[in-house]
Order: C-alpha cells, then sequence, then structure tokens
C-alpha cells in the first residue's frame, strides 16, 4: 500500500508530466508552416494574445510597419493572418473572393453556432442558402417595397417623439437609438415592432450586445486556445455562455410566437419564409434548414444590424455636439434642401453632398468594426510570395485601410470634406470599407445606409445638439468586436422657431 506521502508524489508527478504533455503539444502547434508570413514572437503557449488586451486594430496597424501589410500573430496556437490596409485587403477578399470567404472554426464559434447559421457559418451549403434567404427577404420585406421608406420615417416620428419628451434635458441616447434600429430590422424579420416597453426584447439585446464585448476578451481567446478551460468556474467565457443560453431560449420563444397563425406560401416574414422553405425541403436531407439554424440566423441579423447602425449614429450625434460648426452647416443644407415642415425622404439624400459625406467620415473615422468578423482560407493559397495552408484564421484590419497613409490624407483628422469635390459635390473613395468587400460582405448595407441618413437627418433638422453645460465626455473607443463610445449625455433643443424652447 501506498502512503499518502507517496501518493500525492505520484500524482504530483502525473499532473508534471501532463503539463510538459500540453506544453510540448502547444509548442508544435504554435511552430509556423514553411513559407508562412513573419510577425511579432509571441510567449510560449499564449503567444501574442496578451498584446491584444487594449487596441487590437491599432497594435495590428503597428506592427504592419514593422513585419509588412501582411504578418501573422499566434493567437495561443491559433496561427492566424492580419491584412493591413486597402491593397492587401483588396488583393484577398476580391482577387481571391473564394479562398477568403471561410470563417474559422475556433472553439468559441463552434460552441455557440456549430458553424452554422448565416454570418459565422462555413462557406459551404449552409451558408450559400441562408444568405440567399436572407437576401430576398431583406427585399421582400424591406427596401422592395415602394412603402418602406415611409415606415422608417415613421420610425424616425417615435423616436423624435421620445426625444422631446426630455424637452433638452439631458439624456444618453443609446436605448432610444437601439430600439428605433431594432424596430425596423424587426419590421423585416417578425412584421411588426416591438414595443418600447417591451423589457424582454431590450434586455435580450443588452446581453446579446454583451457578448459582442466579451468576445474579444482575454478569456475568450483563451477559451478558443484551451478549450479545456471551459471546466473552470469562472471566467469571462462562463458569462458569455450564459448569456447565449438565455438568448437561444428567448429567440426560440418569440419565433413560436410570431409563426403562429401563419399560412403556408403567404409569407408575412423572415420567419414565414424560413419555415416554408424548412417544409419544401424536408425530403432533401442535405439541406440546411432547421430550427437551430433559423435561431442563430434570426439572432445574427438582429445583433449585426442593431450592434452596428446603432453605434454609428451614436458616434454621429456624439461628434456634432463636439463640431457645432459641422453641425450648423449639416442643418443648414437639410433647410435649404426639404421643406420645412416634411421629413426628409430618400430621394434629396443625393441634393445633400455634405450630409453624406459627414456620415461617411463618421464610418470612416469611428470603424464601428474595427477588424471586420474573423475570415478563414478554404483552401491552401499564396499571398505576396506567402503561403498561406486552408482553415488558416485571417483578420481584416479594416481600421487599417481607413487610416491608410497611401489612400488618405491626414487620416487622423476629422474631415468630412475628404469626401467633397471642389465643385462641392460627393465622391466616393476606393479604400472606403466599412462593410467589408468579397463575398461576405455586409448583408445588410443598403438597409443600414437607409436607416443612417433617414435618422441622422430627421433628427438633425429637428433638433440642435449639445452637451450638458459644454462639456466634452470621453471620445475613446469602448472595446469589443464593435468600437462604441462610453455612455455620454447629450441635450436635443428643438430648432424651429415657435416651438417651446427648453435650456439644459
Ligand atoms: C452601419 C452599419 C453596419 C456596418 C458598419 C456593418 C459592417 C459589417 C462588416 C464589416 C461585416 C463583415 C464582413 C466580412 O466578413 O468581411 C458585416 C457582415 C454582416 N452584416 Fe453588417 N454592418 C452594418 C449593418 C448591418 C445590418 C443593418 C445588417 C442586417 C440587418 C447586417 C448584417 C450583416 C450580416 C448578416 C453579415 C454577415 C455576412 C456573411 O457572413 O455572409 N449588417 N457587416
Ligand atoms: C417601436 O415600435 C413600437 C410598437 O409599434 C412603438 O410603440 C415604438 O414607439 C417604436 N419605437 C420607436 C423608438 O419608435
Ligand atoms: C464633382 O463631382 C461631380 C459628380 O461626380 C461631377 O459632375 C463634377 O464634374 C465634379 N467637379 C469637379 C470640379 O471635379
Ligand atoms: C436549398 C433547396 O434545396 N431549396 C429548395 C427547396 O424546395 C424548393 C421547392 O421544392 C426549391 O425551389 C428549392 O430550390
Amino acid at each position: 500500500m501506498w502512503t499518502v506521502g507517496q501518493a500525492c508524489a505520484a500524482l504530483g508527478c502525473c499532473a508534471l508530466l501532463l503539463l510538459f504533455f500540453i506544453m510540448v503539444l502547444q509548442l508544435l502547434k504554435q511552430r509556423h508552416p514553411k513559407g508562412f508570413p513573419p510577425g511579432p514572437t509571441g510567449l510560449p503557449l499564449v503567444g501574442n494574445i496578451l498584446a491584444l488586451a487594449s487596441e487590437p486594430h491599432v497594435y495590428m496597424k503597428k506592427q504592419s510597419k514593422i513585419h509588412g501589410q501582411i504578418f501573422s500573430l499566434d493567437l495561443g496556437g491559433i496561427s492566424a493572418v492580419v491584412l493591413n490596409g486597402y491593397d492587401v485587403v483588396k488583393e484577398c477578399l476580391v482577387h481571391q473572393s473564394d479562398v477568403f470567404a471561410d470563417r474559422p472554426s475556433l472553439p468559441l464559434f463552434e460552441k455557440m453556432t456549430k458553424m452554422g447559421g448565416l454570418l459565422n457559418a462555413k462557406y459551404g451549403r449552409c451558408w450559400t442558402e441562408h444568405r440567399r434567404l436572407a437576401t430576398s427577404s431583406f427585399r421582400t420585406f424591406g427596401y422592395g417595397q415602394k412603402s418602406f421608406d415611409d415606415k422608417i420615417s415613421e420610425e424616425c416620428m417615435f423616436f423624435l417623439d421620445a426625444i422631446d419628451t426630455y424637452k433638452g434635458k439631458p439624456f444618453d441616447p443609446k436605448h432610444l437609438i437601439t430600439n428605433a434600429v431594432s424596430n425596423v430590422s424587426n419590421l423585416i424579420l417578425f412584421g411588426e415592432r416591438f414595443r418600447y416597453d417591451d423589457t424582454d426584447f431590450q434586455h435580450m439585446i443588452e446581453i446579446f450586445s454583451e457578448n459582442v464585448e466579451l468576445a474579444t476578451s482575454a478569456w475568450v481567446f483563451l477559451y478558443n486556445s484551451f478549450p479545456m478551460i471551459g471546466i473552470l468556474p469562472f471566467g469571462k467565457h462562463k458569462q458569455l455562455f450564459r448569456n447565449a443560453d438565455e438568448v437561444y431560449n428567448f429567440l426560440l420563444s418569440i419565433i413560436k410566437r410570431f409563426s403562429e397563425n401563419r399560412t403556408p406560401h403567404f409569407p408575412r416574414h423572415y420567419i414565414d419564409v424560413y419555415l416554408d422553405e424548412m417544409e419544401q425541403n424536408k425530403s432533401d436531407p442535405g439541406a440546411s434548414f432547421s430550427t437551430e439554424n433559423l435561431i442563430f440566423s434570426v439572432g445574427e441579423l438582429i445583433i449585426a444590424g442593431t450592434e452596428t447602425t446603432t453605434n454609428v449614429l451614436r458616434w454621429a450625434v456624439l461628434f456634432m455636439a463636439l463640431y457645432p460648426n459641422i453641425q450648423g452647416q449639416v442643418q443648414k443644407e437639410i433647410d435649404l434642401v426639404v421643406e420645412p415642415n416634411r421629413q426628409p425622404s430618400l430621394e434629396e439624400k443625393s441634393r445633400m453632398p455634405y450630409l453624406e459625406a459627414v456620415l461617411h467620415e463618421i464610418l470612416r473615422f469611428c470603424n464601428v468594426v474595427p477588424l471586420g468578423i474573423f475570415h478563414a482560407t478554404s483552401k491552401e493559397t499564396v499571398v505576396r510570395g506567402y503561403s498561406i495552408p486552408k482553415d488558416t484564421t485571417v483578420i481584416t484590419n479594416l481600421y487599417s485601410v481607413h487610416y491608410d497613409e497611401k489612400y488618405w490624407h491626414d487620416p487622423d483628422i476629422f474631415y468630412p470634406e475628404r469626401f467633397l469635390n471642389s465643385s462641392g459635390q460627393f465622391v466616393k473613395k476606393e479604400a472606403f470599407i466599412p462593410f467589408s468587400l468579397g463575398r461576405r460582405h455586409c448583408l445588410g448595407e443598403q438597409l443600414a445606409r437607409m436607416e443612417m441618413f433617414l435618422f441622422f437627418s430627421a433628427l438633425l433638422q429637428r433638433f440642435h445638439l449639445h452637451f450638458p453645460h459644454g462639456a466634452v465626455p470621453n471620445l475613446k473607443p469602448k472595446l469589443g468586436m464593435t468600437l462604441q463610445p462610453y455612455p455620454y449625455p447629450i441635450c436635443a433643443e428643438r430648432r424651429q422657431s415657435g416651438q417651446s424652447r427648453a435650456h439644459c
């Protein structure tokens, strides 16, 4: 029989051996394949994960000055390639669109959506079928309808009236903007809006967007390289999984609610279209439509639409208060083009080049999705002489494209006029890619552009925006998969004369 001491020693030895074995495995994983792009040296085991803790997009742009526009990072045994600057992003996403259209099978994504759904789906049948279905639903129930602009404008009215209730007193616009924006996507997905006081829906959005933030925490990177830490009872990944379960159950329940009273072949919204498709393809074992993928895709459409558009508008409000001259110039243009008692309409957009330039500059300058969504290679390939194996994680540093000195003069300066030519007309810029490029480019771009224009123009038509007592809030972005401003208070005062004017 062993004594307690011997048993402990034996156990200790086993533990050490195991640890050694894991380290060797990890170090083997960390070796780069031949011809792989170079990159900054990382620590054993965790690689470069720690360097990504503060501002990963800025760190990556700096590293590209040393290692080149295409370089590699070690995400704890996961070799990733980072694309920096417009030229190489275009070379990969456009000139090799097939190769770069995949998503990486990281343990986090595997656990969240089993690589199904739409946004995170592998590049294959599931993605093709879901992308086609979503694109056609967005057309049928969204911008393909003549009345859709009016529906967004109607939403604007609710939104402006809700702001009016503050009577010029300071408030944080985050919730109102989130509600208005998600009401518009909900029209397409569920055929109706949600009530502003539908707190369950708002809670779902809240914890979902918390997950967008958590997705880039060091804990989650660690989980991707060492899924074993999933058994630990603490850590941010735990919070993320709890949130994801709650979101899943909520979506399941509202999908049930909105598919009641459905008549097959007479779809009223995305859910109905999906269920029709699911029934028609029952006999096809390869078809990807399933209740689970319905839930994943609905969740992805909700969060991809809300988290981005909302944050662009929050930055827009912040910058208008920060630069009163620019705000004034936008308002002058609105007053010139739009009749006083009418809301701005999409037909008037082409006559408002300055407002367009301001919105574009906000998208360029603020980079709401700084690293896009992670891509992966669907087969082995060569870029600029470097070989990249199949299934390599690819990070598109969209921030570095929007601050690319080759394409932008003084990129650190907020300067809407860069989008205007000498006769004041709006000009498109090639290196402006907030919606990314290639097969996986944003599915909601058209909807997002409509919403941003209609909400922003209606807001500035009715209100003058300023900070309470002129106090400038923190302008640093809050980090996550998206960059958003920290919560800030704003005063919105009625502009038109004859209306009641309140003061902050
Ligand atoms: C200003 C607002 C928006 C911005 C800046 C934005 C940006 C992006 C970016 C950078 C990507 C990654 C593309 C890639 O993988 O290379 C993306 C993907 C996506 N976006 Fe958006 N987006 C916005 C609004 C929306 C809206 C309103 C919707 C829908 C309601 C939406 C739905 C999607 C979907 C489904 C994908 C994944 C596409 C795929 O994997 O095939 N987005 N978006
Ligand atoms: C969203 O829709 C609900 C229900 O129609 C409406 O009551 C609410 O005012 C809308 N929200 C906003 C911000 O307009
Ligand atoms: C400015 O752009 C508009 C529209 O693209 C074009 O018609 C016009 O000729 C341009 N003006 C100058 C001075 O380049
Ligand atoms: C993806 C897929 O197989 N879709 C098919 C489902 O069934 C309908 C009707 O039979 C076909 O038109 C689709 O092509």
